[in-house]
């Protein structure tokens, strides 16, 4: 099979639709650059610089490198690098003679003094550039910031971004010198009460630049990003699309995935844009059959390879069905916190031992939490086989009647589903997370769904609830929100923030939803290593009991499709001060901090082995 059209025109029809409303407001493939919807896509298989290591730094809490004393932007802010040049000038700052701080890393556990620092730090690199004999594009590529950057470089302002979780890229071309380039970020993780989370979290506030940057070049005309993946409707049909940059209308992009021996071209419009479908029948992807496939995609130019998986996603009544069959999502919350070092995750390794835990817990399923984590993370469960909730940090009591709330959470959300679209294992969107009740939440909620509905059909659309009616003896899932999401996410924490543990077993849910629900989080704190009776808090005794309780409690709920109780490992929180205890850890997890597991842990794993599928 060379080439396997399948001609059928409702189909098409029906796909150019949705490509007509993804590509509506691009007037050009300028702005489609800058729009969040698109990333440029996959920079490990790109020509690219690795710009991580040690940067200099400079810890500003008034600013002072931005502003001068009538709090005005200065026009020679320490983005400008500047050096004495004769002994009587007054320069009172220098990179160079400051300290240092690794990238990728959160600031707070870097340096003692910079534990619970909130606020502006300057980072600085030096890189070398040659530019090549053809015209190129070049691109500064940021894994994550957090939470607020302004990014210099050679003392000229390149781009800013907002939200500490989400990937982005700059077009930095005409910026670079021949030779040396001098790269400087204002980073701010200030809390907001207007920012996507707001001040109020129950997860530290890690700083700085936590993910990973390269300068990654292109072709002058190049493949800028791609979507592809089996047709939510037809399950014989693989869809997408495909955005080039500089190219001009009719210019062709070859895609192949040798081993299912599809060849075809995708031909793009006056935008850069090209859409495609054909009909493919692949091994499909699941937690049994983590399948991958080479897929390339190929102009004169460049080759751009990914591993790509198929599967479908759908709902039918309170079940959720993986390529047609119903599967219960055997999950587990997990932060985006290193294991044994403390602080962010930053490397590969970190990731493998968080996901080989989940995995050893008998997880298909992780709810990756509160944040879009890193794609190093997203595409390791992928391989384990582990199917991915992904969410953005609205959470708790962000400004839902605020404009530039909404605005802001609404980029998040596009960047989100915009780097991690081609990964099968991703199979839910999470748009929030305990929201309170109202007119203003609801209105700002739902357009989130339709904005991740309208980007991408081959995923559900899920949030995590925290308010139900007690009503005849029973919690009743009710929240107006789940009329517009496809599965329902329920926080519920009987035996810790209410009730005692044995009242768990007899707790009868509800819904006035004929949908499936996850409860995305249950549990209760144990600090490792203390024992004690059933009803004494923070011995693993009483988390234990949480936890056999609530077992029970949920094997009487009909229309359960899955659970992610709260949470893998202990992770630090600003809300948590019980010193002989806590010592700033929330301890929900199953597993210390430093890698031990609490008995809950095989209290879990043993009720997970007896769901069979
Ligand atoms: C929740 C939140 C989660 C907290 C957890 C707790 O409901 O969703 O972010 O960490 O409770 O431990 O209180």
């Amino acid at each position: 099979m060379k080439q396997s059209y399948r001609r059928d025109s409702i189909i098409k029809t029906i796909f150019f639709i949705h490509l007509l409303i993804l590509v509506s407001g691009i007037n050009s493939s300028a702005q489609a650059q800058s729009d969040a919807r698109f990333q440029l896509q996959n920079i490990d298989s790109r020509q690219s610089d690795n710009l991580d290591g040690l940067w200099s730094i400079i810890v500003d809490p008034l600013e002072n490198g931005y502003y001068n004393h009538r709090w005005l932007p200065k026009e020679d802010g320490y983005f400008k690098n500047k050096k004495m040049e004769t002994p009587s000038d007054l320069i009172e700052y220098d990179f160079d003679t400051d300290e240092l701080l690794m990238v990728p890393g959160d600031w707070n556990t870097q340096a003692e003094k910079l534990y619970y620092y909130e606020g502006t730090m300057w980072y600085k690199t030096e890189f070398e550039f040659t530019p090549s004999e053809e015209e190129r594009e070049e691109y500064l590529h940021f894994g994550a910031i957090n939470y607020e950057a302004l990014i210099y470089l050679n003392g000229e302002k390149v781009g800013e971004h907002i939200g500490g979780y989400t990937s982005f890229s700059l077009n930095v071309t005409d910026f670079l010198n021949e030779g040396n380039n001098v790269l400087i970020l204002k980073v701010d993780n200030k809390r907001k009460r207007e920012g996507v989370p707001t001040i109020n979290t129950d997860w530290w506030n890690y700083g700085g630049i936590t993910r990973s940057v390269h300068l990654v070049s292109t072709p002058k005309k190049h493949i800028y990003d791609y979507f592809i993946q089996l047709d939510a409707e037809q399950k014989d049909l693989m869809s997408g699309w495909v955005l080039m940059k500089n190219s001009e209308r009719g210019d062709q992009v070859q895609l192949e995935i040798p081993e299912l021996e599809v060849q075809t071209m995708v031909e793009v419009n006056e935008d850069g844009l090209g859409a495609f479908s054909f009909s493919a029948n692949p091994d499909v992807w699941s937690p049994t059959n983590p399948k991958l496939y080479e897929v390339l995609l190929k102009t004169d130019k460049e080759v751009i390879s990914d591993e790509i998986g198929f599967r479908t996603i759908e709902t039918q009544g309170s079940k959720i069905l993986l390529n047609g069959e119903a599967i219960f999502l055997k999950g587990i919350s997990i932060h985006e916190e290193a294991p044994f070092k403390t602080g962010r995750v930053t490397s590969i390794e970190e990731v493998r031992v968080l996901l080989k835990w989940a995995k050893e817990l008998g997880c298909n399923f992780v709810r990756l939490a509160h944040y879009p984590h890193s794609e190093l993370m997203v595409r390791e469960a992928e391989k384990l086989g582990l199917m991915v909730w992904s969410e953005i940090p609205v959470y708790w009591t962000v400004l839902f009647e605020h404009e530039e709330t909404y605005q802001n959470a609404e980029n998040q959300l596009k960047e989100m589903i915009a780097r991690d679209k081609n990964r099968a294992g991703v199979v839910l969107w999470s748009i929030a997370n305990e929201t309170p009740l109202s007119e203003p939440r609801l209105t700002f909620l739902r357009k989130l769904a339709a904005i991740a509905r309208s980007l991408d059909q081959t995923r559900l659309i899920t949030a995590a609830l925290d308010t139900q009616t007690r009503r005849a003896g029973e919690n009743i899932i009710d929240d107006p929100l789940g009329e517009y999401v496809d599965v329902i996410g329920v926080n519920s924490y009987c035996g810790w923030y209410g009730g005692t543990p044995r009242s768990c077993k007899n707790l009868k849910w509800g819904s006035e939803y004929d949908k499936p629900v996850i409860f995305s989080e249950f549990g209760g704190g144990a600090l490792q290593g203390l024992h004690g009776e059933d009803n004494e808090r923070w011995t693993e005794e009483y988390q234990s009991a949480v936890y056999r309780n609530n077992i029970e409690m949920l094997k009487n709920i009909e229309f359960l499709a899955g659970t992610s109780p709260w949470i893998l490992m202990d992770f630090r929180s600003h809300r948590r001060h019980l010193k002989r205890i806590q010592a700033d850890f929330n301890r929900k997890g199953l597993i210390s901090e430093q890698g031990v597991k609490k008995e809950s842990f095989y209290i879990m794993q043993e009720y997970y082995n007896s769901i069979e599928y």
